[in-house]
């Protein structure tokens, strides 16, 4: 999961709260299938953001 144009702190993690010593700021998060992120940012322009994932489906 990719967020353009500002970075995210990851508070949570499958719904248990990181603890604040152990938040780290990013920009880029790998989410495997089940697996739950929360993330807070805060929107320093107007308009729309760009969130979506860098790593493309297999082919089949
Ligand atoms: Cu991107």
């Amino acid at each position: 999961m990719h967020l353009h144009g500002v970075p995210f702190e990851v508070v949570a993690t499958d719904g248990h709260a990181v603890p604040e010593a152990a938040i780290l700021t990013k920009d880029t998060i790998s989410v495997a299938p089940g697996e739950r992120y929360d993330v807070e940012f805060t929107a320093t322009e107007t308009g729309q953001w760009m969130l979506h994932c860098h790593i493309a489906p297999p082919d089949e």
